[in-house]
């Protein structure tokens, strides 16, 4: 039976599109793994960039950690950002699909053209908003298989439409279902595994540089970075053993050195940069502008601190304040050499970030490209960041491309959202750890007042009625000669112990800097300049 009234449109159409949508993200995954050049990315930053900014600033502080989860906010964002980014391919998809059928009816010719268009749609698409068309042929494969195995499978059984459609309909979901499933787990592991393929780069040189293969196909920047660091193996072991020997003992309390660094970012998916395509420049009021290569960065100095990083957004008893060993040339270098003129001064990133502040704290500052004794990770600013010392994290920008120097104050990134984190620390002192020990309770944890130190912890262990003096590390090591000084802006450990009063009580916890001015009381939240208050806990009989 022939069929001359219009094709009827496949009432699994929109199913194969939504189908051919999830394929064509997760072929996008495939090859470009969970960097800027996957589909998903460009719909995120979009999201992170219109979001309301009390919707962003609920999303940082209050979803920060919910529910147990890291991130949870972000998290949030991902999902909406790939659930935008499927329906954009799916719907460019069901419009090729529709199309196809449209001028070509159910022919043999029609089926294949929609399985070009759908390839051409989500790559087109995918390419448009990634701008990487090459990294995105693999979105518009993942579009076309699905297509391609549905439209198979609804022309092998039967050619002909009427009673038989129903089970051709089925044939061609089924099909579907199943590419859209294989090209899932093969993106899903070409993906992860491809994931940060930069950094992971010059790892891998790091540690194998006596193969001569690794290090000739390394660019000569990775080359360099990872000799800078691991030249000096002895120097950076030699500062983490110190660390380590200075340490408290609590059961529970993390060590002068963080394991578990915090990340705080604007975006899920950080930039995958590579040193050797990475430049900074240095303009505005300056006497002479100049830009920096990884290489001639590099070369101007290898210096190790401790640094202590706190975001402005931790909560007094929250875990977004860390400290590791950085490995960098000291900002004064370029700053002698530039010359400027300004009084502030704009970090702008990779990941579109910039934050404003003073150039009196400029001046003190840092620029990192090692962190552990490696290189930077990507996730903390790969291949080089900013340290600022004793200011809130959000100035220590990551991923750093230009410094601009202004000649009055602008408002950076979190500033227009409302937030005042671009000014030195609060003091804090966290309570984060308890141990029993047969009859006596042990606590502890850590205190940070940036460049001002800290210079005694108190406990009160009836709920602030009476005070005692804590124990406290000694202050960790400069990191920059052997002269014995103190690094100058690194956190302290602080232990207690007491006999268990065998009642319920409360512990409560103050600072005090190195200016003599004691944590203050009033308690406020994070937002808009750092919270303030006194850590607090009540132990159980
Ligand atoms: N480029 C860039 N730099 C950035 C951020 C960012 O989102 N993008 N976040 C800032 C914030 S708010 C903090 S607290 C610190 C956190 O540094 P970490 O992720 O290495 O701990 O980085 C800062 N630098
Ligand atoms: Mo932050």
């Amino acid at each position: 039976m022939s069929s001359i009234q219009p094709a009827r449109q496949p009432r699994r159409t929109p199913i194969v599109a939504l189908l051919a949508g999830v394929a064509a993200v997760a072929g996008s995954y495939a090859t470009a793994g969970f960097t800027p050049a996957f589909v998903v990315a460009p719909v995120e930053a979009f999201l992170t960039r219109t979001v309301p900014d009390a919707v962003l600033r609920f999303a940082v502080t209050t979803l920060g950690t919910f529910a147990g989860i890291d991130h949870f906010g972000q998290l949030l964002n991902l999902a909406l950002a790939v659930g935008l980014a499927t329906a954009t391919l799916s719907a460019v998809s069901f419009v090729a699909l529709v199309a196809a059928r449209r001028f070509g009816g159910r022919s043999a010719s029609a089926r294949l053209a929609s399985v070009g268009l759908v390839g051409a749609a989500t790559w087109a698409t995918t390419a448009l908003l990634t701008g990487r068309p090459t990294l995105s042929l693999a979105a518009g494969l993942g579009g076309a298989a699905v297509v391609a195995v549905a439209e198979l499978a609804a022309a092998t059984g039967g050619s002909a439409a009427g009673a038989d459609s129903t089970a051709a309909d089925r044939r061609r979901l089924l099909g579907g279902v199943a590419t859209t499933f294989g090209v899932g787990v093969v993106g899903y592991l070409l993906g992860s595994s491809s994931d940060s393929a930069d950094t992971a780069a010059s790892v891998s040189t790091d540690s194998a540089p006596a193969d001569a293969e690794a290090v000739e196909s390394g660019s000569s920047a990775e080359r360099t970075a990872a000799d800078e660091v691991s030249e000096e193996p002895s120097v950076v072991d030699r500062y983490l053993a110190e660390a380590e020997r200075r340490s408290l003992d609590v059961a529970g309390l993390e060590g002068l050195v963080s394991t578990d660094f915090y990340q705080v970012d604007i975006s899920n998916v950080d930039p995958n940069l590579r040193a050797d395509q990475w430049s900074l420049s240095v303009t505005g009021s300056v006497e002479r502008p100049l830009s920096y290569t990884y290489d001639e960065l590099t070369a101007m100095g290898t210096e190790h601190r401790f640094v202590t990083l706190r975001c402005v957004s931790d909560p007094v008893d929250g875990k977004l304040m860390d400290t590791d060993l950085w490995t960098g040339v000291p900002i004064s270098r370029i700053l002698e050499e530039v010359n400027p003129q300004g009084s502030h001064v704009m970090l702008r990133a990779a990941d579109g970030y910039f934050e404003e502040f003073p150039v009196e704290a400029l001046t003190e500052g840092f620029l990192a490209y090692g962190k552990g004794g490696g290189p930077l990770p990507r996730g903390h600013g790969h291949p080089v960041r900013a340290l600022i010392p004793g200011h809130w994290g959000e100035i220590n920008v990551k991923w750093v491309t230009e410094m601009e120097i202004l000649d009055g104050p602008e408002k950076g990134f979190w500033e227009r959202r409302g937030w005042h984190g671009t000014g030195p620390v609060n003091t804090v002192a966290k309570l984060s750890a308890s141990e029993r020990l047969d009859g006596r309770r042990r606590v502890g944890g850590h205190a940070y007042a940036g460049t001002r130190g800290i210079e005694r912890v108190e406990v009160s262990v009836d709920g602030g009625e009476t005070w005692a003096d804590a124990t406290l590390s000694d202050r960790l090591p400069a990191g920059t000669d052997e002269s014995g000084e103190a690094a100058e802006d690194a956190w302290r450990q602080w232990t207690y112990t007491y006999d268990d009063p065998g009642r319920e009580h409360t512990v409560v916890v103050r600072a005090t800097d190195g200016t003599g001015a004691v944590q203050p009381r009033e308690e406020e939240g994070p937002y808009p300049s750092g919270a303030t208050g006194w850590a607090s806990k009540t132990f159980p009989k």
